[in-house]
C-alpha cells in the first residue's frame, strides 16, 4: 500500500464486536489511517452488527445456515466481500472455519486475532484450556490466515499472566484488553506497507519477525 490510497478494510465477524469496536475507535482518533469499508456477519443480530451501524459503516449477513456446504457459504462470502474492493480482510472473533478456496484467494491479505499464545491452543475454548494445564501465562496472536486453522505466521504477540484465582472469564478479560490494543496495532502495519507476507512469514520493515511475532510482554 501506498499512502495515496486509505487501505480498505473489510471486517468480518460472528459476535459482539468488541475487537471491532477498537478498530473503529482508532480508525475515529485519527490513529488508524485505513478505510473500514464493510463489516460481515455469519450471525443475524449480533452486536458488532449494531456497532458497524453506529459508526456509519455499511454491514451485512451472510448467514452460513442458509448454504449446503463450506464450499458454498465460502463462494458466496467471496463475491460480497470482494464487492467491497478490500486491501485487506480482518477476522474479528470470525467463528467459521474457511476452505482453501478462501484462504488461498486472500493469502497475504487477511489477518486473524486468536486468544493465545500460537503455536499453543488452536482452536476453541484456549482460557480454559490454558487454566486447565497450569499456565503460568497466556495471551494473544495476531496472524495471517492461511489454510491451516490458525497456523499462519505470526505478526504480533501479547503475553498476560494467569493468576491462581483465575477464571476463564477474568483471564478472557485480561486478554482481550490487548487484542484491543494489537490489533489495531497490527492492521496499521499492514496498512502502511510495513508489514507484509512473503513465502509463508511475515516481514515487518523488511525483516523477518520471530516465530511468535513481535512480542509485548506483560508477563512475570
Ligand atoms: N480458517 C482457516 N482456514 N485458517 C484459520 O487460521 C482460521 C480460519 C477460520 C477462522 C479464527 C479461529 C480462531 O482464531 C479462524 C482462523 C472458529 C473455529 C471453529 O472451530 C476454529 C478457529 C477459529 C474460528 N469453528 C466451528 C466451525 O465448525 C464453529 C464454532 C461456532 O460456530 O461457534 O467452523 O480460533
Ligand atoms: C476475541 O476474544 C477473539 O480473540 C476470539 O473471540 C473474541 C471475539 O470478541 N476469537 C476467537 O476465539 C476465534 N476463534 P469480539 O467479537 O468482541 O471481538
Amino acid at each position: 500500500m501506498t499512502s495515496t490510497k486509505l487501505c480498505r478494510v473489510v471486517v468480518l465477524i460472528s459476535g459482539g464486536g468488541t475487537n471491532l469496536q477498537a478498530l473503529i475507535d482508532a480508525q475515529q482518533s485519527g490513529e488508524l489511517p485505513v478505510q473500514l469499508t464493510a463489516v460481515i456477519s455469519n450471525r443475524p443480530g449480533v452486536k458488532g452488527l449494531q456497532r458497524a451501524a453506529d459508526a456509519g459503516i455499511p454491514h451485512g449477513i451472510l448467514d452460513h445456515k442458509a448454504y449446503e456446504s463450506r464450499e458454498h457459504f465460502d463462494e458466496a462470502l467471496i463475491q460480497l466481500i470482494d464487492s467491497h474492493k478490500p486491501d485487506l480482510v480482518v477476522l474479528a472473533g470470525f467463528m467459521r472455519i474457511l476452505t482453501p478456496a478462501f484462504t488461498g484467494h486472500y493469502l497475504g491479505r487477511m489477518l486473524n486475532i486468536h486468544p493465545s499464545l500460537l503455536p499453543k491452543y488452536q482452536g476453541l475454548h484456549t482460557h480454559q484450556r490454558a487454566i486447565d494445564a497450569g499456565d503460568s501465562c497466556h495471551g494473544v496472536t495476531v496472524h495471517f490466515v492461511t489454510a491451516e486453522l490458525d497456523g499462519g505466521p505470526a505478526v504480533v504477540q501479547a503475553k498476560v499472566n494467569i493468576f491462581p484465582e483465575d477464571t476463564a472469564d477474568t483471564l478472557a478479560q485480561r486478554v482481550q484488553a490487548q487484542e484491543h490494543i494489537i490489533y489495531p496495532l497490527a492492521v496499521k502495519w499492514f496498512a502502511s506497507g510495513d508489514l507484509l507476507m512473503e513465502n509463508g512469514l511475515s516481514l515487518l520493515n523488511g525483516e523477518l519477525l520471530p516465530h511468535c511475532g513481535h512480542l509485548i510482554d506483560h508477563s512475570g
